[in-house]
């Protein structure tokens, strides 16, 4: 028996870099940890191939008797269509993943099993079920599983060289409740962690496979703060061990800028850049949102705080929040201009299935039109703008396209990236610690295919800021060097990508489905 795992293609998302891997030289920015995970649940007796699609194509043909397919809501479109092509070719299909979970029958119309939920008890009763001739169509985990029955992932079936980081889970779930969130809807409110042994032997796996770099990719990472300082600790004294540098990052919230000894852990464990979900800066929104452990934090000295300790926040902002008003756009600039994090992902609320806020929009009758579009998870980046599926309160919705558009266009113009560039490099001190692993062939490549997108592709404003910025970084004694060179990377795919957005915006609502 033989079971052909498949992770679909995605399209361009701020979150995937895709507009920058041509200078990475990788594939794809992350392996879809579910692939290995998966695998490594397998019963041993079966044979196993593993393709992810982002790295390579998926052939038409197999000699697998199971096609297993995995994914997230903005991958539907192509996952069907692979779904739909196996079967047609006579292959039981089952589908799994965050997209069965929002679109259950949807999944069930183009598979013959669907896994909702975690899969680390189900896939193996699955396979035991198939083999005796007797599986179901439906699989739900109804509790949450302990992590520590998540297997080490078989991380070798995937090739290294197509991926700019590895990729663990350490934790599920998150303690905090926010309107807008589904994941402690999907993985619980209680986190959940593997053993901390289990959590080493996987970063000393990806660095053995030549990983020099790895997002650890829990939603809330100090979620328990106890056992994350622990393995943080743990994480520091196994880093000189490891057969080359590595450096971590992950998400967190911004309340770890209370805690001075988890900060200094973080430093110590070489994690640079936390993702922080900053949404805004207006603590009436932040409340509303019931964002209640960021609420009463002063944001831009947290920000700095964190600096201090030479992490890069990275921080999620949202706009067209309940209540904004055409005048918020201007307030959320201004606050993200004068606040030391590098805005990466920028979005408008919407509200997705299963969370607080989606329940109150339905039951107020709030809704443009119901999701199975909506932009956090939208198919491709023409799906974004469609993607308020709540009705704004003091704007129509072409105003708020107009103004996200504005904003989007100030924010990822280069000279505003110039001025992140010069608060971020001034907030740089020496005894930070460096990203860059090594100064080997691959760094050395990057570098070249940088200067010659800067030098000969970029647009004239482009160029100048590059200079700008490297004239500024001499004139700091090149601090923080690895990471000004490395977000001038990430500004390549921001810029592509918001600005493709902010002219979908522009184009017009009369596009959006009613
Ligand atoms: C890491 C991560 C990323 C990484 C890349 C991951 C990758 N290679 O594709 C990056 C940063 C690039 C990213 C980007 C985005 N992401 Co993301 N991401 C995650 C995150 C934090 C962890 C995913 C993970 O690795 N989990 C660990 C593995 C082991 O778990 P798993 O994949 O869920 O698999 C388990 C089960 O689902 C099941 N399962 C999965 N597949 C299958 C298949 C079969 C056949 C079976 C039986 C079972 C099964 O078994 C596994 C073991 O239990 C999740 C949130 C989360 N906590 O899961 C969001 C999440 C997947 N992302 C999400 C979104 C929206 C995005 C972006 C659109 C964000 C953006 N605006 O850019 C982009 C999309 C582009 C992309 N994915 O490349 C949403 C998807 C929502 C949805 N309903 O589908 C999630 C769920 C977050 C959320 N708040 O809801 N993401
Ligand atoms: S937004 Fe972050 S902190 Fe809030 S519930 Fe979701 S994962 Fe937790």
């Amino acid at each position: 028996m033989k079971v052909l795992l498949i992770n679909p293609r995605h399209y361009p998302h701020s979150m995937n870099f895709s507009h920058c891997m041509d200078i990475v030289g990788a594939k794809y920015s992350h392996m879809p940890l579910s692939l290995p995970t998966l695998a490594a649940l397998t019963p041993g007796d079966c044979a196993l191939e593993v393709l992810d699609e982002n790295a390579g194509p998926v052939p038409a043909k197999t000699d697998a008797d199971i096609v297993a397919l995995s994914g997230s809501v903005p991958q539907r479109d192509r996952l069907f269509e692979l779904a739909d092509q196996f079967r047609q070719s006579g292959k039981l299909v089952v589908i799994g993943g965050p997209v069965t979970y929002d679109m259950p029958d949807e999944c069930s119309a183009h598979a013959d099993v669907v896994f909702i939920g975690e899969a680390e008890y189900t896939w193996p009763e699955f396979i035991k079920d198939y083999q005796k001739g007797d599986h179901k169509k439906m699989y739900r985990q109804q509790e949450w599983i302990s992590m520590e029955d998540s297997p080490v992932p078989h991380y070798h079936l995937l090739k290294a060289e197509h991926y700019a980081s590895g990729c663990i889970q350490v934790t599920r779930g998150c303690p905090n409740r926010c309107d807008f969130c589904d994941i402690p809807v999907r993985y619980g409110n209680q986190p959940r962690s593997k053993k901390i042994e289990q959590v080493l032997s996987e970063i000393r796996l990806l660095s053995g496979l030549g990983y020099d770099s790895v997002f650890i990719v829990d939603d809330n990472f100090a979620g328990n703060r106890p056992y994350a300082k622990e393995l943080l600790r743990n994480i520091a004294a196994l880093l000189p061990t490891l057969p080359a540098k590595m450096y971590f990052y992950t998400q967190a919230t911004l309340d770890v800028a209370n805690d001075d000894e988890l900060l200094g852990l973080f430093r110590d464990a070489a994690f640079i850049r936390l993702f922080i979900g900053i949404e805004t800066g207006d603590r009436n929104r932040l409340r509303e949102l019931n964002k209640k452990h960021q609420a009463d934090i002063d944001i831009k000295s947290a920000a700095e705080k964190l600096r201090s300790y030479g992490i890069t926040v990275w921080a999620g902002i949202m706009f067209g929040l309940e209540g904004d008003d055409i005048a918020s756009f201007d307030r959320q600039f201004e606050f993200i201009r004068d606040t030391n994090f590098i805005p990466v992902q920028i979005g408008l609320l919407q509200a997705v299935p299963g969370t607080p806020l989606y329940k109150r929009a339905l039951d107020e009758k709030r809704f443009v039109r119901l999701p199975s579009i909506y932009g956090l998870t939208a198919l491709s980046e023409e799906d974004i703008p469609k993607a308020t599926n709540l009705v704004p309160q003091k704007m129509d919705e072409a105003e708020l396209g107009e103004n996200f558009a504005r904003v989007l266009r100030k924010l990822l113009s280069p000279e505003f990236f110039r001025a992140k560039m010069v608060q971020y490099i001034e907030s740089s001190s020496r005894d930070m610690k460096s990203s860059l692993p090594v100064f080997n062939g691959k760094t050395v490549m990057i570098v070249l295919r940088m200067l010659s997108f800067y030098l000969f592709r970029a647009d004239r404003g482009t160029r100048k800021m590059f200079f700008q910025v490297l004239r500024v970084l001499l004139s700091h004694g090149l601090v923080s060097l690895d990471e000004a060179v490395f977000h001038l990377l990430v500004y390549k795919h921001m810029r592509t990508h918001y600005y493709r957005i902010a002219d979908i915006c522009e184009a017009g609502h009369e596009n959006i489905p009613g």
